[in-house]
């Protein structure tokens, strides 16, 4: 089998997509997810101009050596538009493989070690009643996991809280919206919405924390500390993590345990947390970690260290990619638990797709071949690009801050 042609879908059903369509001489074809929030084009153009050319007259197959090919060939390596781009062509690799074989990616990677995908969903309220009737939402929908967040008094806006509950969409159209923060009131307030949820929804219910890169390690470790009493299944991205060696400083405070790795590339971004067991879940994401390739060995290497995969599904990573967790998340043998953000149903119009939640907390990939997941052309066509960004955030006083 060869591959005879590569093209880049962009499109815009409420929030922009960038899908890469690898075609084979046999009529197969596969598709990969290449979204990477506020910077789709540069990954398209990564695509079509560098790696696409490269691709045509190859063996599909050859998952492996294509992966080392883009990777290594390029000689500059890393970074999250490469990764995102080698990670399209990955995804889209082993769908057509699976579609060959005619048989779920899954039976790939090793098979199904469980029977669903345990997720969590987000909910978000303007203030803590407001997100105890959106978890409350969430428990009667079936969800056995549920992230909160809640706006905090003094601050005109909160990273996850959103306009719309349902299909929370961070990006926003025109130039970066400018948020304001301040830690000393989000540190004050976030201990009393958990212990409101423990009161309300007792003990059994898994509850997750995403404080979204804004601490620094000593006032992580007094979050996670606070918080200990509710027993989070995880604080998330406590600390901006380019200085992996500045967790420890949490480790020493708190047992909460630690979720990190959304925005991770590679391996390398996470080696020293993990085998310094420095964190207990690894976010790494198929789409902007290299694809299946590259997920599976940060996933066995984690293991190692008794850390658990969590990985990133939020709205900005389109249907291919939710296919693609679900299929690693079934066979990795240290799954922790999957994020679930529901995509609108434009979106999932555009992207007709065979995985489903099952009312009960879990997701299933669905048993057709490959992924599992198809891109309406035609549909898409009527969605054109639309440029939009992530928010940027300021301290009170007007300092650049991480958002
Ligand atoms: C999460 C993430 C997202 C990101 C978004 C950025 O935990 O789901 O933090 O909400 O902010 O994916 O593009
Ligand atoms: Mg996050």
């Amino acid at each position: 089998m060869k591959i005879i042609r590569a093209t880049v879908n962009v499109t815009c059903p409420g929030r922009n997509f960038i899908t890469l369509k690898i075609e084979t001489d046999e009529g197969i074809y596969g598709l990969g997810d290449a979204t990477l929030n506020g910077r789709e084009l540069a990954v398209a153009s990564y695509l079509t101009d560098h790696l696409l050319p490269c691709l045509i007259g190859r063996d599909p197959f050859q998952t492996e050596d294509i992966w080392h090919y883009f990777y290594r060939g390029a000689y500059w390596r890393r970074g999250p538009v490469t990764m995102t781009a080698i990670a399209a062509i990955d995804m889209a690799l082993w769908d057509i493989k699976g579609k060959a074989l005619n048989t779920p990616v899954y039976n790939l990677l090793g098979g199904r070690s469980r029977s669903g995908v345990m997720v969590y969903g987000h909910a978000n309220g303007r203030d803590i009643e407001e997100t105890s009737d959106e978890v409350a939402h969430y428990v009667e929908m079936g969800y056995l996991a549920v992230r909160a967040q809640t706006g905090i008094p003094g601050l005109p806006s909160t990273y996850g809280v959103s306009k719309d509950k349902m299909y929370y969409e961070p990006a926003e159209k025109g130039l970066p919206v400018e948020n304001v923060w301040s830690t000393e009131k989000y540190l004050f307030h976030v201990p009393q919405l958990f212990e409101q949820l423990r009161l309300r929804f007792g003990h059994d219910l898994h509850l997750l924390h995403d404080a979204h890169h804004r601490l620094t390690p000593i006032e992580a470790g007094r979050l996670g500390k606070s918080l200990e009493p509710y027993h989070l299944f995880w604080l998330e991205d406590p600390v901006p993590a380019e200085l992996q060696e500045g967790f420890r400083l949490i480790r020493q405070h708190t047992i909460t345990p630690i979720a990190l790795g959304e925005v991770f590339n590679t391996i390398w971004d996470a080696e020293h947390l993990l085998r310094e067991q420095l964190i207990d879940y690894i976010r790494a994401t198929v789409v902007h970690a290299g694809g299946l390739t590259h997920l599976r060995k940060i996933a066995d290497f984690a293991a190692i260290y008794h850390v658990q995969t969590g990985c990133h599904g939020a709205t900005d990573l389109s249907p291919v990619s939710m296919a693609a967790a679900l299929h690693f998340g079934i066979s990795v043998p240290n799954f922790g638990i999957q994020e679930y953000m529901r995509h609108t149903p434009e979106t999932d119009a555009v992207f007709p797709h065979t995985y489903s939640y099952d009312g009960k907390g879990y997701l299933h990939p669905g048993d057709g071949p490959g992924l599992g997941v198809d891109l309406d052309e035609t549909l898409a066509a009527k969605y054109p690009y639309d440029r939009a960004y992530l928010p940027i955030n300021r301290k009170l006083d007007g300092t650049m801050f991480h958002w």
